[in-house]
């Protein structure tokens, strides 16, 4: 059998990782302060609620919980606009083609993303058709570095988690793959990506059969 294959969604198989932080960072300076370029890593890969708590809490910033979610809006909405901006051009390189070589090895594929906004968006990419299932934020209870994300997908595959490869280019969710018994490829810089199995720069290095070989042995 074939290892099948869960992509995480923003900085792995699209670029949007700097859309959510450029979005976070105008509404820091809403709220009168500047969120250092220190706070990158650390947004990538969490929920929305759990971002915006990182953020109030770098600004020293309470609000009620009415106020955090008409905050959690207003930042998805900027969010939103600012992807309609870019739409194809968001697609990382070497993606369509891994994806489809994939396809034609009969690999199975997920997308296991921890934005609410997963599905809406490779439906407009329309690259939903490449993946037997997407789950994204509103499927789970708990937020990557809990493994919750990748495990439903590896349930809608039907195949064990150890018969997965999780593809993800944050901490929190390279801990969360390895925490859920995952095969895992860090995307992205070695060294912040220590706890992957493999490091690479992106899909565009990616090559199936090396991976499967390293996984193995
Ligand atoms: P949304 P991933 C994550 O997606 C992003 O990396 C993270 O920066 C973002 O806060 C999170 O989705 C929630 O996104 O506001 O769209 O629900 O990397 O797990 O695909
Ligand atoms: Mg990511």
């Amino acid at each position: 059998m074939k290892p099948a294959c869960i992509f995480d969604m923003d900085g792995v198989l699209v670029d949007t990782a700097d859309y959510h932080f450029e979005t976070w960072r105008r509404l820091a300076e809403k709220l009168g302060f500047v969120l250092g370029d220190n706070m990158r890593e650390q947004l990538k890969g969490i929920s929305r609620m759990a971002s915006l708590a990182i953020v109030l809490e770098y600004g020293g910033i309470k609000v009620s919980e009415n106020e955090q979610k008409k905050l959690a809006d207003l930042k998805n909405k900027w969010y939103i606009e600012s992807l309609d901006e870019v739409s194809h051009k968001v697609v990382l390189p070497g993606v369509i083609n891994f994806l489809h070589s994939l396809r034609e090895m009969g690999v199975e594929c997920a997308v296991g993303s921890a934005s609410r906004n997963a599905a809406i968006t490779l439906k407009s990419l329309e690259l939903d058709d490449l993946f037997v299932s997407i789950v994204d934020g509103n499927d789970v209870i708990h937020t990557k570095p809990n493994p919750e994300v990748f495990k439903n997908a590896a349930r809608d595959l039907q195949y064990k988690e150890s018969d997965c490869i999780v593809f993800e280019d944050s901490q929190k969710g390279v801990k969360a793959a390895k925490e859920g018994g995952f095969n895992c490829v860090g995307i992205g810089d070695k060294n912040s990506l220590k706890a992957a199995d493999i490091v690479i720069s992106g899909l565009e290095a990616a090559n199936y059969s090396h991976i499967v070989s390293k996984m193995k042995g």
